[in-house]
């Protein structure tokens, strides 16, 4: 079949809309009309040329929601006609992984997934004769996409398709990131870096569990009100602290008798490595946990005294915030749906598939919330 999308033919492009072939589901695959996706950041950094796993020719895009059209042989989990969110993460149920209970990162196609391929080491995508790579097992900028069964979580049909495919990434990752890997208790005192898509969302999950204070750091003014609006009690543009932004951190967060300071939580949402230092070194002695959540491009590495680690704090990263997707993403829809959690706001732009790359534009100029593409 034929289906119109936004291809990445070479790094730091515009994606060309085009129509592609694609072929239909395998064994163990089902046909997927997307019907909306967001733009994160992380589709950003692929096509930025800066992620050492990037792949070009491709179809980007990891946050959709559609509808099953078709399925493949042996899928007895879905049916044509459910409503669905793909997942960059899977969840096989079978692997060590998923057995060990330890993580939600499913090791059972990790491998083709980041050769841009589907479990049979094939591409269904090709445009004259060409193979064009899959991206993140998901390619969700493209209006029909093959999906292995077990990256597909089956959601309830009410959920509007345009909020609901914010939760296939930035939702999960930022509301996830505290409620399972920080696991952060009532009363907690935290401190986000980085209020766009992801940032905002760790924000109204640290809300949600009951964080008394949430301090929030950007350098674009613009977000302070972002912050705020979805329970951000602080906010620090660090180009306008004089002196050194963790002793200015550590001071905002000082409670009890021996007025240590540090936050009990603190988390990354920018991908930049100095960024993740002063989190890690913002966090509190003795008991501090930092979360990485940014990807950062090849090449760059985190560091840090090594005494702030024997101090006591705790680093930690978290891929589509520890959620297992089959399980948890239908969770985070009736939530959303019964109003635990925000997303309307969020949604700043809504996009043509043709106007995608203006969506890029509004991230890259800090414009954006999140801009989604309606097919
Ligand atoms: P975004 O562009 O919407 O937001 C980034 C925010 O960080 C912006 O508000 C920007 O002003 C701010 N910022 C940039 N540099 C800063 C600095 N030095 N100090 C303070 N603030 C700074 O991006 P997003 O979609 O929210 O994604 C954030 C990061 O999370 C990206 O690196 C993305 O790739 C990553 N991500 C990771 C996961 C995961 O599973 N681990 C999931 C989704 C996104
Ligand atoms: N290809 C990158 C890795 C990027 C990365 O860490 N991705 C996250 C999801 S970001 C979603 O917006 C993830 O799921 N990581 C776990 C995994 O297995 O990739 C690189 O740096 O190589
Ligand atoms: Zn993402």
């Amino acid at each position: 079949m034929k289906t119109r999308a936004a291809v990445a033919f070479e790094k730091a492009q515009p994606l060309e809309i085009i129509e592609v072939d694609l072929d239909g589901p395998k064994a163990g695959e089902v046909l997927v009309e997307i019907k909306a996706t967001g733009i994160c950041h992380t589709d950003e950094f692929t096509i930025s040329g800066a992620d050492p796993e990037g792949l070009f020719p491709a179809i980007m895009g990891h946050e959709g929601a559609g509808v099953v059209v078709e399925t493949g042989l042996g899928v007895d989990s879905l049916k044509p006609g459910d409503h669905v969110i793909p997942l960059y993460t899977p969840e096989c149920r079978e692997c060590p992984s998923c057995l060990s209970r330890k993580t939600n990162l499913c090791t059972a196609i990790r491998g083709t997934q980041g050769r841009g391929v589907m479990p049979d080491g094939t591409s269904r995508f090709c445009y004259k004769g060409r193979m064009i790579h899959h991206y993140m097992g998901c390619s969700t900028f493209s209006n029909f996409t093959v999906l292995p069964e077990i990256a597909v979580a089956k959601i309830r049909t009410d959920a509007p398709f345009e909020k609901a495919c914010y939760i296939g990434c930035g939702v999960t990752t930022g509301v996830g990131a505290v409620i399972n890997t920080a696991r952060v208790e009532p009363g907690a005192s935290a401190i986000v870096f980085g209020l766009g898509g992801i940032g905002l969302n760790v924000v109204q999950g640290l809300r949600l569990v009951g964080a008394s204070k949430i301090i929030g750091v950007d350098l674009n003014d613009d977000k302070e009100a972002w912050g705020r609006r979805f329970g951000m009690t602080h906010f620090v543009n660090p180009r306008k602290v004089t002196g050194d932004l963790v002793a200015h951190l550590v001071d905002m967060t000082k409670a009890g008798a021996d007025q240590i300071g540090g936050a009990d939580y603190t988390f990354d949402c920018t991908g930049n490595v100095e960024v993740m230092r002063t989190a890690l070194e913002a966090s509190h002695r003795g008991w501090g946990t930092s979360v990485v959540i940014g990807v950062a491009g090849a090449g760059q590495e985190i560091r840090t005294r090594p005494f702030q680690l024997v101090t006591g704090r705790t680093w930690k990263g978290t891929a589509f915030g520890g959620a297992r997707g089959r399980t948890d993403v239908p969770r985070y829809v009736d939530w959303y749906m019964d109003r635990r959690i925000e997303i309307d706001p969020m949604i700043t732009h809504i996009l043509k598939l043709e106007d995608i790359n203006r969506g890029f534009e509004l991230m890259r100029e800090g414009k954006s919330i999140r801009s989604v593409v309606v097919f």
